[in-house]
């Protein structure tokens, strides 16, 4: 109901709409409505009440509300779903938690602020409140285990695109899930897997998106930055988010009829990985090479200084000039 009265009050905004309007458009008494809008108040919607005038919605919260966010999503299963809190420690863990328990494909699963946010091999991702994206995506796709890593690459795909289209700001790839501005990273990707030997039961696509991000602890402030930073101005976080889900599903869609070309074109295209010497490094080893492409598994191609093109599956790269 809350989100039937939202609907319309916006639907006639600037204007001003009266008790009796909602009362008979929704069939819902005054004294339910009355409550309704005490409820969007507490939730930081302004909405200026007057007795003659009747109710009107003066300003929007800088939210991440489940109805702001479907409003004007255009996708037709990411994101219908949407489970929001104010904090968690990791959306990555809670998705997990909700997909082993039947959550269904497509649920998002998105926080303001996240107090044990993680990146890959136990690091730390810091996801302070109201300012980013934190969120995970519960996927069920019905492909092999060993397709998996291609969903970082469709995932660095939407990212970027959605940030070039939403703030002109020239988002690069880095391999195999940054997304970096004038070199420091703006977002993070982490995919995990829960699967048997030959079937997917289930895929946690985590994103977090230095949005509205001010300033950085002092140990971030060389490698990381934000689009308020990057553009001079805060940018709108449902917009991007809406954006955002609708090129990954469209992108995930195709992947899941097999076609996996454009994303694979994309990722080539807005790579700053390939072309360059760089550095890969494991938990227990380090290789230096020309990076000369990803294949179509999402594996990074170095090549060596004996000549010979070695395949990547995992690391860490380093685009700082290699000695
Ligand atoms: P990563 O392992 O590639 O990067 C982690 C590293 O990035 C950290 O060690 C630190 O150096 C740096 N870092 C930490 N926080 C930030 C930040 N806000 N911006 C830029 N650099 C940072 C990357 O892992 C994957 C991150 C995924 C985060 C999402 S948020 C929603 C979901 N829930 C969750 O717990 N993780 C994912």
């Amino acid at each position: 109901m809350k989100e039937k009265i939202l609907r319309f009050l916006k639907e006639k905004s600037p204007q001003a709409v009266s008790g009796e309007e909602i009362s008979k458009t929704l069939g819902v008494s005054r004294t339910a409505i009355w409550k309704q809008i005490q409820q969007l108040k507490n939730n930081g919607y302004v909405i200026e009440s007057r007795p003659n005038a009747g109710y009107r919605l003066i300003d929007v919260p800088d939210f991440l509300y489940p109805a702001e966010i479907k409003a004007d999503l255009e996708t037709s299963f990411l994101g219908q779903e949407i489970n929001h809190y104010n904090e968690v420690q990791s959306t990555n863990d809670l998705a997990k938690r909700l997909a082993a328990e039947g959550a269904p494909d497509g649920l998002l699963v998105i926080s303001e602020g996240q107090s044990g946010g993680r990146g890959r091999m136990g690091r730390q991702w810091s996801s302070p409140q109201g300012t980013g994206l934190w969120f995970s995506l519960v996927l069920r796709p019905e492909v092999h285990p060993l397709e998996t890593p291609k969903l970082t690459v469709l995932a660095a795909v939407a990212v970027a695109k959605s940030i070039r289209k939403l703030t002109g700001l020239d988002a690069k790839i880095k391999w195999p899930n940054d997304i970096l501005i004038n070199n420091k990273k703006v977002c993070g990707i982490l995919t995990e897997l829960n699967c048997e030997m030959d079937r997917v039961n289930f895929v946690i696509l985590g994103i977090g998106i230095n949005v509205n991000v001010a300033s950085f602890p002092e140990e971030l402030k060389d490698i990381a930055s934000s689009l308020l930073i990057e553009g001079g101005q805060s940018f709108n976080r449902l917009k991007l988010l809406q954006e955002l889900l609708k090129n990954l599903e469209s992108l995930y869609t195709e992947f899941l009829k097999g076609n996996y070309q454009e994303a694979w074109e994309h990722w080539r295209t807005l790579s700053c990985t390939i072309g360059n010497k760089v550095r890969i490094n494991g938990q227990n080893w380090q290789a230096v090479g020309v990076a000369v492409d990803i294949d179509n598994d999402g594996a990074l191609l170095l090549s060596m200084p004996t000549g010979e093109i070695k395949r990547f599956i995992s690391g860490e790269v380093s685009l700082r000039p290699v000695d």
